[in-house]
C-alpha cells in the first residue's frame, strides 16, 4: 500500500536516498509512515513543525571499534553500535544485538522500533538500540567476557541511568549483561541501574527473563478473546529457542497451548506431543547447544532442515519469535491454508510487508512485533523504577503489572486505529496510539 500523505511520501523517498544501503530500515520506516498518514492528513502541524522529518533521523549514532583476544592469543577487530534513537519521553532504551548479521541498518530499525514500543508501554523510555557484529557462538566464556570488556571500553562514555539503558537482545543474555556491567561499574566507579536484565543477585527484577514472552502470550490472549477464539485447545508453533521463544512456549503452555514446534537458524524440532520445554531449555539454555539434539533426546519428535519450513507446520496460533524477515509470504500462504487463526510477533519485524498484508487480508488475527513483544522493555523499566527505589518487588508483583501493561497497550492501540478509521487493524493502531506520545512531547519542546 503507498503512502496516503504527499509529503510522507516524499519523507520516504528522502530517507532511501539519503541512506540507500539500508533496507530494514526503510522497511521499518514505510510501514510507520503507511500507517501515519491518516495522522498527518488530520493534523498538519505535525509535518509543519518538524516532528515527521525529526521522527524517522537518530538523534544520536555512536560506531565504535571493538578489538579483543582471543584465546590462542589473535587479535580480532568487531564494530560496535549505539543508535540513540528518540529521547524525546525519556532516555534511550533498548537491547544490545550481538550477531554476526548486525549492521547500521538493522540496528537503526530496530532503534526506530523501538521508540514506539517503549512509547507504548506507557512507561517513560526513550527508543535506543546497539550490538556488534561479534558473534558469540562457539567462543569461550573468558572469550565472551574479554569481547564485552572492550566493548563496553567504549559505550560508557554514552549511557548512564538517566541517558540511555541498554539491555539484551538476540546474542546478549544474562552472561554477557555481567560482563558488560562488571564493566561499566568498575569504569564509572558506579553501582546504578544503567543496564537492565540483570542477574537477580546485583539489581535484576524478577521476571525479567520471562517477561516478552510472557507479555506476548498475555497480549494474544486479549486478540484472542476479541477474535473469540483462545489458546485453550490451540496448537502452537513458535519459531527461535532463544529467550523470548522459550518463555513464550512455557506461558502458551500454561494458557492451555499446546506447542508442537520449535527452531534454530538451522532447522525446526516436530513434537506431536507437545514440546517438553525442560529438554529445550537444558539444551539451549544450558548447554548453548542445537534444536536439533532435541529430536536425538525425544522418543517420537522429528528434525527438519531450514528454519524457514517451520511454518509448513499446521496450527492454530503462530509466533515468529526468532528474528527479522523469518516469516515470508510462503509461509504466511502455508499458515493460512492450513487454517492458522492467529500470528502475533515476538521476534522484532518478523513478517515480510507482503506476509503481513496476506495475513491480514485473510483475516488472520494479527498483532505486530512493537506491541506484542513489548513486555520485555516494559519489565526493564520496571527494573529500573526497583533499582531506582533501591527495592524490589516479588514475582507476582512484576507479573501483574506486566498483565496491566499489554492489557491497557492492546485496548490503547485497538482503540487508535479505530479512532482513524482503521478498527481491526493493529498495525495501524500501534503505530498510532505509540507515535502521539512521542509527537506531542516532541511539539511541546519546539524545534530541537
Ligand atoms: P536469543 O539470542 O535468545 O534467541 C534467538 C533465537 O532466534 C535463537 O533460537 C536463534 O537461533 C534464532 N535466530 C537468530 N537469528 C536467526 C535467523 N537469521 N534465522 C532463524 N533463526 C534465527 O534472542 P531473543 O530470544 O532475545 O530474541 C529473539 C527476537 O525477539 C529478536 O527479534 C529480538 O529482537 C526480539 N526481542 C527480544 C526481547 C528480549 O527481551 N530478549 C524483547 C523484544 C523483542 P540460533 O541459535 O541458531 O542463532
Ligand atoms: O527489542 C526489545 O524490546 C528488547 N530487546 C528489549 C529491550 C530492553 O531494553 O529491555
Amino acid at each position: 500500500m503507498s503512502i496516503q500523505n504527499e509529503y510522507l511520501n516524499g519523507l520516504m523517498e528522502r530517507v532511501v536516498k539519503r541512506d540507500p544501503a539500508e533496507p530494514e530500515f526503510h522497511q521499518a520506516v514505510r510501514e510507520v509512515l503507511t500507517s501515519l498518514a491518516p495522522v498527518a492528513n488530520a493534523r498538519p502541524e505535525l509535518i509543519r513543525e518538524g516532528v515527521m522529518d525529526c521522527l524517522v533521523e537518530p538523534e544520536r549514532t555512536i560506531k565504535f571499534r571493538v578489538p579483543w583476544e582471543d584465546d590462542k592469543g589473535n587479535i580480532h577487530v568487531n564494530r560496535g553500535f549505539r543508535v540513540q534513537f528518540n529521547s524525546a519521553i525519556g532516555p534511550y532504551k533498548g537491547g544490545l544485538r550481538f550477531h554476526p548479521s548486525v549492521n547500521e541498518s538493522i540496528i537503526k530499525f530496530l532503534g526506530f522500533e523501538q521508540t514506539f514500543k517503549n512509547s507504548l508501554t506507557g512507561l517513560p523510555i526513550g527508543g535506543g538500540k546497539g550490538g556488534s557484529d561479534f558473534d558469540p557462538k562457539g567462543k569461550s566464556d573468558a572469550e565472551v567476557m574479554r569481547f564485552c570488556q572492550s566493548f563496553m571500553n567504549e559505550l560508557f562514555k554514552y549511557i548512564g541511568p538517566d541517558t540511555d539503558v541498554p539491555a539484551g537482545d538476540i546474542g546478549v543474555g544474562a552472561r554477557e549483561i555481567g560482563y558488560l556491567f562488571g564493566q561499566y561499574k568498575r569504569l564509572s566507579n558506579e553501582f546504578t541501574g544503567v543496564l537492565t536484565g540483570k542477574g537477580l543477585t546485583y539489581g535484576g527484577s524478577l521476571a525479567r527473563k520471562e517477561a516478552t514472552g510472557y507479555g506476548l502470550c498475555y497480549l494474544a490472549d486479549c486478540l484472542l478473546k476479541d477474535g473469540g477464539k483462545g489458546f485453550e485447545g490451540s496448537t502452537v508453533v513458535i519459531s527461535g529457542s532463544g529467550n523470548v521463544a522459550i518463555y513464550a512456549c512455557e506461558k502458551a503452555t500454561q494458557l492451555g497451548g499446546k506447542v508442537v514446534a520449535m527452531s534454530d537458524s538451522n532447522g525446526y524440532v516436530y513434537d506431536k506431543d507437545g514440546i517438553d520445554l525442560p529438554l529445550i531449555q537444558q539444551i539451549k539454555e544450558i548447554e548453548r547447544g542445537r534444536i536439533k539434539e532435541y529430536a536425538q533426546r525425544k522418543a517420537g519428535a522429528e528434525y527438519h532442515e531450514g528454519c524457514v519450513n517451520i511454518w509448513n507446520v499446521p496450527c492454530d496460533i503462530a509466533l515468529p519469535c526468532a528474528t527479522q524477515n523469518e516469516l515470508p509470504l510462503e509461509g504466511a500462504k502455508a499458515l493460512i491454508q492450513n487454517g492458522c487463526f492467529a500470528v502475533v510477533e515476538g521476534a522484532n519485524m518478523p513478517s515480510t510487508p507482503d506476509a503481513m498484508d496476506a495475513l491480514q487480508e485473510a483475516g488472520v488475527l494479527f498483532a505486530p512485533s512493537k506491541a506484542a513483544n513489548a513486555g520485555g522493555v516494559a519489565v526493564s523499566a520496571l527494573e529500573m523504577s526497583q533499582n531506582s527505589m533501591r527495592f524490589s518487588w516479588t514475582f507476582q508483583e512484576v507479573d501483574d503489572r506486566l498483565k496491566t501493561i499489554m492489557t491497557d497497550l492492546y485496548h490503547n492501540a485497538a482503540q487508535a486505529a479505530e479512532r482513524f478509521g482503521m478498527a481491526g487493524n493493529l498495525v495501524a493502531g500501534a503505530n498510532i496510539a505509540g507515535f502521539l506520545k512521542v509527537a506531542d512531547s516532541m511539539l511541546a519542546y519546539g524545534l530541537v
